[in-house]
């Protein structure tokens, strides 16, 4: 029984199509620069926007209410949720999902009752999973919404709530791991500051470290071999947050260490809070060897908050590709629509709408990047410009067999440094413009 009778799968129909239910550039098998467009793109639909959203913001209350959902908080209602998604998943051809333990499942009375209610849907996931063949890209634990956390998860003044939410992540990776999740997030919720007056910030960023060790400890424990990824976001719920970006989270692991076992969720929306673009904060992620997965969304300009938009700007979906591209892809993560219909697109329709724009989006920002890479003049400009430690003292400068004392002469014979070539930031700005 389906229970979006009007909505058909959703099939590739090529650019020259009207038809708003069909991709014009996603074709999942369509091979791209070696692979197909679906093992590139790893696509995700988040549980908690598409499924739990109901259009409320700060100014008001929900506008949307799904024909599926009987209003209630009953394990029933989210069993037949469970299954509305699925039907919405294998409609737009995504292989993933994510979810929140809370998204899923309702919260008991306590944590063994919820565990329990948890458990019974988690059966129909897999029982779900098992049949359509898609699969959960990560899990995680919402350690924000409940008002034991009004104050944080495990960086909380109070030492019961950080043992509730150590007990709450375990059971949320056991889950992920019984579902067979390629990767497990912790995005930080509430684990920032609203003063600094009343927070010991030593204490509570060494609580942060022992939560995510003893995680990760336990994952070991258990088998699960999925990645774990940090998600930075910099402010929102607190007015700070400790996961400020992908910078700091770095430094955080490495001070930890952490970083190697623990990768990055890196999310536009979260990029553009901190201040930077999204091209830096995965080139920055992508670098250092710790870009783990991707929520692609994106916020308003004009809008300081976090909008969770659905991502359709071509730039945008071009210089995600590029990076990925160049680093070798995004596996095992993938690109999870971290994305919400605005509250007033409240028509079923309107999540069909939303993920087949995004999804054509990135694909054509996939197209484009291999093109630019085929091209190859920006890789060669960007070779050549650091071409000067390929040889000679630029060489023994990247090996680390340089001393200061050698460096000084070296210069003291030289005299002056060698001109630099041009940075060609126009030529390379019209090249892409060209692909776009
Ligand atoms: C909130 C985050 C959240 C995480 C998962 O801003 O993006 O949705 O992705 O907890
Ligand atoms: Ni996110
Ligand atoms: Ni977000």
């Amino acid at each position: 029984m389906a229970f979006i009778p009007d909505v058909q799968k959703i099939e590739f129909e090529g650019p020259k199509s009207k038809n708003p239910l069909a991709f014009k550039h996603y074709d999942a098998a369509e091979v791209v620069d070696g692979k197909s467009m679906a093992e590139h793109l790893r696509f995700s639909v988040a549980y908690w926007h598409t499924f739990r959203g109901d259009g409320s913001d700060p100014f008001g209350p929900g506008t949307i209410s799904r024909p599926w959902d009987d209003g209630t908080e009953s394990v029933e209602n989210a069993k037949t949720r469970a299954r509305v998604a699925f039907e919405v998943f294998e409609k737009l051809g995504v292989p993933f999902y994510c979810f929140h333990d809370r998204d899923v499942a309702p919260e008991g009375d306590n944590l063994r009752e919820s565990n329990r209610k948890l458990d019974e849907v988690v059966a129909v996931l897999k029982e779900e999973q098992e049949r359509s063949g898609v699969r959960l890209l990560w899990g995680t634990a919402n350690l924000f919404s409940n008002p034991r956390f009004a104050h944080g998860a495990a960086t909380s003044p109070n030492a019961d709530v950080f043992a509730y939410a150590a007990a709450q992540v375990k059971k949320a990776i056991e889950v992920t791991h019984e579902l067979g999740g390629e990767n497990y997030v912790f995005w930080g919720g509430r684990e920032g500051y609203q003063s600094v007056y009343n927070t010991d910030m030593r204490r509570e960023l060494d609580h942060m470290g022992s939560f995510l060790r003893m995680a990760h400890e336990h994952c070991r424990n258990i088998g699960f071999s999925g990645q774990l990824l940090v998600e930075p976001k910099p402010r929102e719920p607190m007015k700070h947050q400790y996961d400020y970006d992908v910078g700091n989270v770095i430094a955080f692991l490495r001070a930890h260490d952490l970083l190697g076992p623990v990768k990055l969720n890196v999310e536009t929306n979260h990029a553009t809070l901190a201040g930077h673009d999204m091209i830096h904060e995965i080139e920055l992620a992508a670098s250092q060897d710790a870009l783990g997965s991707v929520d692609a969304n994106v916020g308003d300009p004009m809008l300081g908050w976090d909008t969770d938009q659905f991502p359709t700007n071509i730039y945008l979906t071009t210089q995600i590709m590029m990076v990925l591209l160049r680093y070798g892809g995004i596996s095992p993560g993938g690109l999870n629509f971290d994305a919400k219909v605005r509250r007033e697109s409240y028509d079923v329709i309107d999540i069909f709408h939303a993920h087949i724009g995004a999804m054509d989006a990135l694909a054509r920002g996939l197209k484009i990047a291999a093109a630019i890479k085929t091209d190859g003049a920006l890789e060669k400009i960007v070779r050549d410009r650091y071409s000067s430690y390929d040889s000679g003292i630029g060489k023994k400068i990247d090996e680390r067999k340089t001393t200061f004392a050698e460096l000084e002469s070296y210069m003291i014979e030289r005299g002056n440094p060698a001109r630099s070539p041009s940075g060609r930031q126009e030529l390379l700005e019209n090249l892409i413009n060209e692909y776009i």
